[in-house]
């Protein structure tokens, strides 16, 4: 799985990635000028009220394998740890720029499937035939519905979170690059925390069959061009004052750490947040200034998402109050 679209080569390869991008932009033109509208006011009135502000990325990318797409490449990502680690911002005082792959889990409404999961007997319609009464099973469950209700209202009067779905791996990418620019205004009251897992392969829109692959012509053989690697593009030129928090997913260890170090050193990424694929609800590794750091999920009812986000939310403040020191 790719950083965030990961990692970027060599200097002349900048203005290859730009051009990508440009290309793709052109083809999510409509998708993406709703998030330019949609984006920069929020950024400025965020700004304006003197908060930090948090890109949050979540859910995975999906690549298309025909133009007229019946049959994509996906990945395994469900969305919790970005849903979740909005909500451990908001808490913080963040407003929070939601980009995410949409049908993934939603921050707060993750909390509302015990209704939609409910039984017939559990629901009813109120007699006044306008709401709907619902008997809750679990009272836990009920009760974090409840507090997610109220902080889902909250944020949404306070105006401080901006919630932009998006379906494809171009979509996120050019979205990610916007997002990232608007960022810029808010300096280092930003953090970009890329918890999406995006796809590290492609095939080129050009050379996508226009129709669906006939089934019945023998082996079909693709191939995968690289996803453009964009941690050097936020570091440098898009968001360069922001800190920037990185998540890497790997299935070995030794690959997952080897990986994590080097996104660290070669792109200037401020924390890495690694974790395997099985263990990655138990456990993740940080990884920041040449110090490693394991956070563990030890408490049933503490989500290991609110220890990132108090990790990150303590890096940010140093890195804050290091930029006002200069
Ligand atoms: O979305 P989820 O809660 O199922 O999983 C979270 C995660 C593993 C996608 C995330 O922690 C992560 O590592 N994202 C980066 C993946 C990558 O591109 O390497």
């Amino acid at each position: 799985m790719g950083e965030c679209g990961g990692e970027e080569g060599r200097d002349g390869e900048h203005a290859s990635v730009e051009r990508v991008l440009d290309e793709w932009a052109s083809c999510v033109s409509e998708w993406l000028q709703e998030v330019r509208e949609r984006v920069l006011p929020f950024v400025q009135a965020q700004v304006g009220a003197g908060r930090r502000v948090a890109l949050v990325t979540s859910g995975g990318t999906r690549a298309p394998l025909e133009g007229n797409a019946v049959r994509f490449l996906d990945n395994f990502s469900t969305g919790q740890r970005g849903a979740a680690s909005v909500e451990y911002l908001m808490a913080h005082g963040y407003a929070v720029v939601f980009l995410y792959r949409s049908g993934s889990a939603e921050a707060y409404q993750r909390h509302f499937a015990a209704i939609t999961r409910a039984p017939a007997a559990a629901l009813q319609v109120a007699d006044d035939g306008a709401s709907l009464q619902y008997t809750p099973a679990d009272r836990k469950e009920y009760q974090r519905m409840v507090v997610a209700i109220e902080r889902y209202g909250a944020c949404v009067a306070e105006r401080r979170l901006l919630a932009l779905p998006f379906e494809t791996v171009f979509e996120y990418l050019c979205g990610l690059r916007e997002v990232a620019r608007a960022l810029a205004a808010a300096g280092r009251s930003a953090v970009l925390y890329l918890s999406a897992a995006v796809s590290d392969f492609y095939v080129p829109l050009d050379r996508l069959p226009p129709h669906k692959m006939a089934s019945d012509g023998g082996p079909v053989q693709l191939q995968l061009q690289p996803v453009p690697k964009l941690l050097g593009r936020l570091r440098h030129h898009w968001a360069p004052q922001a800190l920037l928090v990185s998540f890497k997913l790997e299935t070995d260890a030794a690959v997952l750490q080897a990986r994590a170090t080097r996104a660290l050193h070669r792109y200037g990424v401020d924390m890495v947040v690694g974790n395997l694929l099985h263990t990655r609800r138990q456990a993740v590794t940080l990884y920041s200034g040449g110090k490693q750091r394991i956070l563990e999920h030890d408490a049933e009812e503490t989500e290991l998402e609110a220890r990132i986000v108090d990790a990150v939310v303590a890096a940010h403040g140093r890195h804050v109050s290091q930029g006002s020191a200069r």
